[in-house]
């Protein structure tokens, strides 16, 4: 097999993000600009080569071509062996597990995960390491400043290789193998839930759900499980479909693009229970019959109910979750005297954790949760979880949550974000803002006194890496909390991303409206950060 290398110069803005290299589409189709990023991935890690690599996406607009360099770029990278989901398509935490079963060197997963698909939308693409999970800094690191140096890369002057039958093929040197992208993570599923008595509840005339695909790579794992192994309905799983622009909408699983769901489920005769998942499978939104599920009390609900679940009998060994993230799970774990840990936004922080045995259950509140299973977020894992626990409690979603606040209080929170603001403007707010952080303790705001206020750090404590600037911080003294940082997933302009958080135990107060019960915390972010001046929004664009 002929190999080609091909003179290049290197791009100056191909940082890995929060979650790997995330772009519009028309980034990643300037010539090279996809081949300079692999090539940095081969470069910098050297084990891969005599090695076997997982490959594949969510199915979005380019999947197909990126998979078809990229299997071109391995032959010529001596990479031994690429496996590769049928039509290049993996869901992000099934390529985890097939990273970890297959005992691969790693993974490269091409997801842009809930922004939006189509020649106008994203394109991303993020190297997994070989315990299953994402790259963690001191690689994606080593990538970047590869990146900034690459001269040339190699590719192989190979036919287009079928990837739509499943089956092993040798092109030239390299084996390509590609796999059902959904029976092993199926399988995987059958072996942590109680698929019987989830079975029983999905058959009974009392019972009913939709699962709400968004015509993204789910649609298929869901059909497999919920419709085919677990004999629900049907038409039970709605827009299930993969589409490369997954039908002109964002695959983001919220009230918001989720739409049709959240219509069926405050409407009447609604299912008992809602849910839905993101562009790449590893997000979820859990919904009640008119009751929605906010991510943060989805993690501590889990928590608190894991002994119900068969893969979590034995207990929990710790928890963690992302700084801003509410502190719900955290009140759940002192009860159950383990320990949680706070850790920067991005899933590449929980590997290590995971890793060492000291969490079990791990989530964010960007409608992120799983477990040690796998080594990314894990959407579906996640709603089968609460349908294993709706059946073990035999209660509907809004009672399991209710009583969860009863019994630890309850921890409103919100997230306002302001998207595609300019960057500079962005910057400016953060800047001033934290220079503004000494002054705030022991400042009063009404009745609510400034305990502390930092930018967070942290140190990771079995590799001890720091990883510094993850947030700012006004921590209250009756444990209320506003955060302030910048998204690294965004591709136009700068999103501000503004979480607050208060803990409430009266019996009597657990059942307000989040926005109005944060009314005053929403008040001090703005007189604090002077948001409306500095982005020139009279409002968040979303809130969650
Ligand atoms: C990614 C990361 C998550 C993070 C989320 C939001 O999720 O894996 O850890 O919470 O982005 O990050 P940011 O606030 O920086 O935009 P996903 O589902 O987009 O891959």
């Amino acid at each position: 097999m002929e190999i080609r290398v091909v003179s290049t110069r290197p791009f100056k803005d191909q940082k890995p993000g929060t979650s790997g290299l995330r772009k519009q589409v028309s980034y990643f189709r300037k010539p090279h600009y996809l081949e300079n990023f692999v090539q940095s991935i081969f470069n910098s890690q050297q084990g891969l080569a005599g090695n076997e690599l997982i490959l594949g996406g969510d199915g979005r607009f380019f999947n197909r071509e990126a998979v078809q360099i990229i299997l071109r770029m391995a032959m010529a990278n001596e990479i031994r062996k690429v496996t590769v989901g049928l039509g290049g398509i993996l869901s992000t935490p099934a390529a985890s597990h097939l990273i970890r079963s297959r005992g691969a060197a790693g993974g490269i997963v091409l997801s842009a995960s809930h922004n939006p698909g189509g020649p106008t939308g994203d394109f991303g693409i993020k190297f997994n390491v070989a315990n299953g999970g994402p790259a963690p800094e001191s690689v994606t690191g080593a990538i970047h400043a590869t990146s900034l140096e690459i001269d040339h890369y190699r590719i192989a002057r190979a036919p287009h290789v079928d990837i739509d039958h499943v089956g092993h093929q040798h092109v030239g040197e390299m084996e390509v193998e590609v796999v059902d992208p959904v029976r092993d993570y199926a399988d995987l599923m059958e072996s942590l839930f109680d698929f019987p008595a989830m079975r029983s509840l999905l058959q009974s005339r009392d019972f009913s759900m939709r699962f709400d695909a968004m015509h993204a790579v789910t649609g298929p794992y869901a059909e497999e499980i919920l419709e085919q192994r677990l004999g629900a309905p049907a038409g039970t799983v709605m827009r299930k479909e993969p589409l490369a622009d997954f039908g002109g909408r964002h695959p983001d699983p919220n009230l918001t693009h989720a739409r049709e769901l959240g219509e069926l489920m405050f409407g009447r005769d609604a299912p008992d229970f809602g849910a839905a998942s993101d562009g790449d499978g590893d997000r979820n939104m859990i919904l009640g019959q008119g009751f929605f599920v906010s991510p943060s009390d989805s993690l501590a609900v889990m928590a608190a109910n894991a002994h119900l679940i068969p893969a979590y009998r034995g207990g929990l060994k710790g928890v963690a979750r992302s700084m801003p993230t509410s502190q719900a799970v955290d009140a759940v774990a002192q009860a159950l005297g383990i320990p949680c840990y706070e850790t920067p936004t991005g899933w590449k922080f929980f590997g290590n954790l995971l890793d060492d045995a000291r969490i079990t259950l791990c989530g964010e509140e960007s409608f992120g949760t799983s477990s040690d299973h796998v080594r990314e977020k894990d959407g579906l894992w996640a709603v089968l979880f609460w349908l294993n626990l709706i059946a073990a409690r035999g209660q509907s979603v809004a009672t399991i949550v209710r009583e969860h606040w009863q019994r630890f209080g309850r921890h409103y929170y919100t997230r306002h974000d302001y998207e595609e603001i300019e960057s500079e403007r962005a910057e400016e707010l953060m800047i001033r803002l934290r220079s503004a952080l000494p002054d705030l303790p022991g400042r009063d705001f009404g009745p609510l006194r400034v305990g502390a206020a930092d930018d967070f750090s942290y140190r990771d404590p079995v590799d001890d890496s720091v990883s510094t600037g993850q947030g700012l911080r006004i921590l209250f003294e009756d444990g209320s909390r506003i955060v302030f940082r910048l998204s690294g997933t965004g591709t136009l302009g700068a999103t501000l991303r503004v979480y607050l958080e208060r803990h409430e135990t009266r019996p009597e107060q657990l059942e307000e409206d989040s926005q109005a019960a944060l009314a005053a915390l929403i008040e001090i972010a703005e007189s604090v950060a002077d948001i409306r001046n500095l982005t020139g929004k009279e409002a968040p664009d979303v809130i969650t």
